[in-house]
């Protein structure tokens, strides 16, 4: 199997969190895409996934699988044990609605500010994002409004449960977790006074599956040549 992915980004860490819960690490060989340089943005990616995003998942057999969603149910069930997405249908269920809003309320909106509002990833990407690109979109600022809006929101839910979906950590939590990754270096900071959204963070970045993990958020050379 393989994965095309940039190491670091906050998606792809989904990925790498997910392949380390279910002690898949070295099941994987990584194909290094570069991003930056908008290797994903050109016809030999876009073949392999029109939605010309990372990470994308390879297998043996040719299939394609895109989404980190998608990525994840898939690795979640090939011992048939899924610790991550729901063993039951009401678990599955609550799993997936709070893995939705965490991507439409956080890590997606982060990743459209990102890419809309800051600088995102330099010149060479920015015709494929907005063209009229002068770093303040009206529509960028908006989308950092959203995650400020998210934030409260995840916030309030943990001042009453241990993780997004209940007392169990999940495919949610890695995805708020990712998104918050890529906020820090955005510019958007979790604020002080959001102490359960805080104290979820560290229970989260302690787990053995994510600990050594939250430090790759973004490979630092990358960002340094981007001016951050
Ligand atoms: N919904 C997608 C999001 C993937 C995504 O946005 N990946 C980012 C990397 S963190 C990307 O490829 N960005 C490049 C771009 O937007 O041009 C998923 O779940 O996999």
């Amino acid at each position: 199997m393989k994965i095309y992915d940039r190491p670091g980004f906050p998606n792809p860490a989904r990925i790498r969190i997910v392949l380390a819960a279910k002690g898949l690490d070295s099941a994987v060989e990584f194909v290094p895409v570069d991003l930056i340089g908008a290797e994903h943005k050109q016809p030999a990616y876009l073949d392999k996934n029109p939605s010309g995003v990372v990470p994308l998942l390879e297998l043996d057999d040719g299939t394609l699988i895109s989404e980190c969603t998608a990525i994840t149910e898939y690795f979640d069930h090939l011992d048939g044990n899924p610790i991550l997405t729901g063993r039951t249908p009401k678990e599955k269920a609550v799993i997936h609605m709070m893995q939705r809003r965490a991507e439409a309320y956080v890590t997606d909106a982060v990743g459209l500010y990102f890419h809309y509002a800051t600088p995102g990833l330099g010149a060479v990407l920015q015709p494929y994002k907005s063209p009229e690109w002068d770093g303040r979109t009206v529509m960028g600022q908006r989308e950092g409004e959203k995650v400020r809006i998210g934030m409260r929101y995840f916030d309030d839910l943990l001042s009453s449960r241990s993780y997004l979906a209940g007392e169990d950590f999940s495919m949610a939590d890695i995805t708020l977790f990712a998104g918050l990754m890529h906020a820090d270096v955005s510019g958007i900071t979790v604020p002080a006074d959001h102490m359960a959204l805080q104290a979820w963070r560290d229970r989260v970045s302690q787990l053995p599956c994510v600990r050594g993990r939250s430090g790759q958020a973004f490979m630092p050379e990358d960002l340094k040549r981007l001016g951050f």
